[in-house]
């Protein structure tokens, strides 16, 4: 059934899809592309650093390096696909944003999301911890409104508010829909958005039927596609507070289901909307949702840069978990809500002029919880003394000292009907996926296709107990409320 499934993905989508298409040719195919991207960036890089080695030794002594409170600003998108952008190797949509931001900043080609759905992956991004610590361990259903995210100790917005920072979220909170639960009880001054799992991008209803667009705590009705809204009101952020530092999270819901594209005539935009269509769409109305959000990103680099604040600014590009058909997350294997590779490894760019090299391309294995440690210490801001950290400042790994030890990533789904763990270290990774155990060589092979599992019984051991001492560790939590 699954290959038929497969089959059915495949005539849908013949130049790429969900499944690895070419087997072998298209990973060799891959492969070439990187190392061609990678030498292209080459000489921006050299002289990235050397601009960069002369901006430190210009500075006055005792001054940090990039001074004491950069701005960030996150942009996180929903459900991309791992190649369905010009820096992963998207050659059927037009990202000139995107490119920019990668040849200017460091793109990260071994980057993962804590999680494959939308709720843990966020959790795990405002919280620096795995999202099982939590107790959101899956994606919360738009019909159900009690659960949520009890703002964590280490609150990433909270912290930097502490810091003197402006905080504001645009777009997806996904975290629950409970005042106690919402984006200002996790330190947000500002929250424009929706606080479900997806919308109509017109007349922005959720499949319940319910208006699900927010300004502060208040519902309000917009015009306008909600990627152009989310755009606009994350430059409108930047504009006012261009005077104090400030972190913006950008979180778009693009280009997750429906796939509405933008400009639709009105007597058209419902056309998707029947019934239990809201997960189906074209490859085409895809990509130009991808386009409008490239789009978008671009107005928001302009009113950085118009503002001189680019330099000083670390922006983060990232996803939130693989892509679904019709996203595209070739060479990897499978999507969204697997923890095959597809599902859990994103793209993830980071651009920060003044303290990061310029058209580098980094190999070094990260996750959400990272991105957590970085934007904390670049801030100066610190979590509180015993709060679960499990992500690592990528600062000094992305400038040339990598960590000492081998990180170790895992991952865990725990559903009635589903049972999937998996972990990451070095260049092994083990499923256990299907019932079955798996093990990988992704140096060798990235689309998961050369089961070492009966070859490598040491290796395959070594990952188990270390997969079984996390699953201790995380069970050592009490969160307050599950959901799985
Ligand atoms: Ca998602």
């Amino acid at each position: 059934m699954i290959r038929a499934r497969a089959a059915a993905r495949e005539a849908a989508f013949p130049v790429g899809g969900m499944r690895r298409p070419g087997g072998r040719s298209t990973r060799a195919r891959w492969k070439r592309q990187e190392a061609a991207r990678a030498r292209a960036c080459a000489p921006a890089a050299l002289l990235a650093a050397l601009l960069g080695l002369l901006s430190a030794c210009s500075r006055a002594p005792g001054e940090g390096p990039a001074g004491p409170r950069p701005n960030v600003v996150v942009l996180l998108t929903d459900d991309l696909g791992f190649a369905d952008t010009g820096p992963y190797g998207a050659s059927d949509v037009s990202t000139p944003t995107l490119d920019r931001l990668a040849q200017e900043g460091v793109r990260l080609t071994d980057f993962y999301a804590a999680a494959p759905v939308c709720t843990p992956s966020r959790a795990a991004l405002l919280s620096g911890c795995y999202p099982q610590r939590l107790g959101m361990e899956w994606a919360i259903p738009a019909a159900d409104r009690a659960p949520g995210l009890h703002p964590p100790e280490a609150a990433l917005a909270r912290l930097l508010k502490e810091r003197g920072y402006a905080t504001g979220l645009v777009g997806k909170w996904h975290l629950g829909y409970r005042k106690e639960f919402s984006p200002r009880a996790h330190g947000f001054d500002e929250f424009f958005g929706l606080l479900g799992p997806c919308h109509d991008y017109y007349t922005h209803r959720d499949q319940e039927g319910r208006l699900d667009l927010f300004d502060g705590e208040t519902e309000v009705q917009c015009e306008g596609y909600t990627t152009d809204l989310i755009s606009e009101r994350a430059v409108r952020f930047i504009a006012e507070h261009a005077e104090q530092p400030f972190f913006l999270l950008v979180a778009y819901n693009a280009p997750h289901w429906p796939f509405q594209r933008p400009d639709l005539a009105p007597d058209s935009r419902g056309r998707l909307l029947q019934a239990d269509d809201w997960p189906y769409g074209t490859r085409e109305d895809y990509l130009a949702m991808v386009e409008r959000l490239d789009r978008g990103v671009g107005l928001l680099l302009a009113e950085l840069e118009a503002r001189a604040l680019g330099r000083d600014t670390l922006v983060v590009f990232t996803g939130d978990n693989g892509g679904e058909v019709p996203a595209r997350n070739t060479p990897l294997a499978g999507g969204k809500a697997s923890l095959q590779e597809g599902g859990i490894r994103v793209p993830c760019i980071l651009r920060w002029p003044s303290r990061l090299p310029a058209g580098q391309v980094s190999r070094e294995p990260a996750i959400t919880m990272d991105l957590t440690a970085t934007i904390l210490a670049a801030a100066g801001a610190r979590p509180p003394q015993g709060a679960p950290c499990d992500g690592i400042d990528l600062l000094p790994a992305l400038t040339g000292s990598p960590p000492a030890e081998e990180r170790v990533f895992c991952w865990r789904i725990d559903r009635s009907d589903v049972k999937e763990r998996a972990v990451r270290r070095g260049k092994w990774k083990y499923l256990r996926r299907g019932g079955m155990d798996h093990l990988y060589n992704l140096e060798r092979d990235i689309g998961e296709e050369t089961d070492f599992a009966h070859r490598s019984l040491a290796i395959l051991r070594s990952l188990q107990e270390a997969l079984d001492a996390w699953e201790a560790d995380i069970g050592r939590e009490r969160p307050r409320m599950v959901v799985k």
